[in-house]
């Protein structure tokens, strides 16, 4: 008997400690999500899943930190395919296929585009602030970093590292000068890696994270040493879930979750403590709290 009750208070135990989590609905197909304040801006690619298509159909989706749609489209001018965004000073920068789209939050002017046609990129993903004059970006087609220099005479330049195929989501860690970096990988399966780049190293030192496999996405620091990646799992059946690697010790968690159907470019409120992914093939947001 006492051994039943013992069993029924570590189930209600269990029970009582599930996530929280919140599904927001009306998105077609959202690929990132970022956030300023008391408001998340979220990249959608249109009506199709086609990340690379002209189709002037993407959109820039304003919504609460409760869930609440703001704005279904704060940009003034047509985007293509918008991903990875980053937010300085009240502008953001979007990666919108082959140039970075700069935004003007407040008006929604579309004010500026730095191209990036010279360098060939044809398949921009991520992008994540270094400091407020600098962005890291990836580029998926080129399996390449470039670090974009905002100053007057803006320059793009390549990482000098080795080529990563199919390189996806990027973080920072300003403290640590630590640039984390994610693929999808190449090839059958197409298993992707975690990579951990010193941007102060010299030569530049990268380095894979070991027996961390999938098909990466989003990834953002949660706090000094531990990651939240996204991981798509199989391209094609929902079957996507997010892993928190820790990278002191390697160890690698899965989150207790639902099955995330095209889990995208995450993006995690420090302050509150919760995780919001896009769920790119079901078109909604999963928002679970970690804390
Ligand atoms: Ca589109
Ligand atoms: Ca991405």
């Amino acid at each position: 008997m006492k051994f039943r009750i013992v069993c029924l208070c570590i189930l209600i135990s269990a029970c009582s400690t599930k996530p929280q989590v919140q599904i927001i609905e009306g998105l077609s197909k959202p690929e990132s999500i970022v956030g300023e304040g008391n408001n998340l801006y979220i990249s959608d690619v249109g009506k199709n899943l086609t990340p690379t298509d002209k189709d002037g159909d993407g959109r820039i989706v304003k919504m609460s930190l409760t869930g609440e749609i703001l704005d279904s489209n704060i940009c003034k001018s047509p985007v293509n395919a918008p991903k990875g965004s980053a937010i300085i000073d009240g502008v953001l920068y979007v990666a919108d296929i082959d140039c970075i789209r700069i935004i003007n939050l407040a008006s929604g002017e579309v004010a500026d585009s730095i191209d990036f046609s010279p360098v060939g990129a044809m398949f921009l993903n991520d992008i994540v602030a270094k400091d407020n004059r600098t962005l890291y970006v990836s580029a998926t087609d080129q399996g390449k970093v470039y670090e974009v220099s905002l100053s007057p005479g803006r320059q793009i330049k390549a990482l000098d590292i080795p080529n990563i195929p199919g390189i996806n989501g990027l973080d920072y860690d300003a403290k640590n000068a630590k640039l984390a970096i994610n693929s999808m990988g190449a090839g059958t399966p197409p298993f992707g890696k975690l990579f951990i780049l010193d941007v102060n190293s010299s030569p530049m030192n990268l380095k894979a994270i070991d027996g961390v496999n999938g098909i990466f996405d989003g990834m953002q620091f949660i706090d000094d040493h531990r990651v939240v990646l996204t991981d798509w799992v199989d391209f094609n059946t929902p079957s996507g879930k997010a892993i928190a690697v820790d990278l002191k010790t390697g160890k690698t968690t899965a989150l207790e979750t639902p099955v995330l159907a095209g889990p995208a470019d995450c993006w995690y409120d420090q302050k509150n403590h919760s995780l919001w992914i896009p769920l790119m093939v079901k078109g909604s947001i999963y928002k679970q709290q970690l804390k």
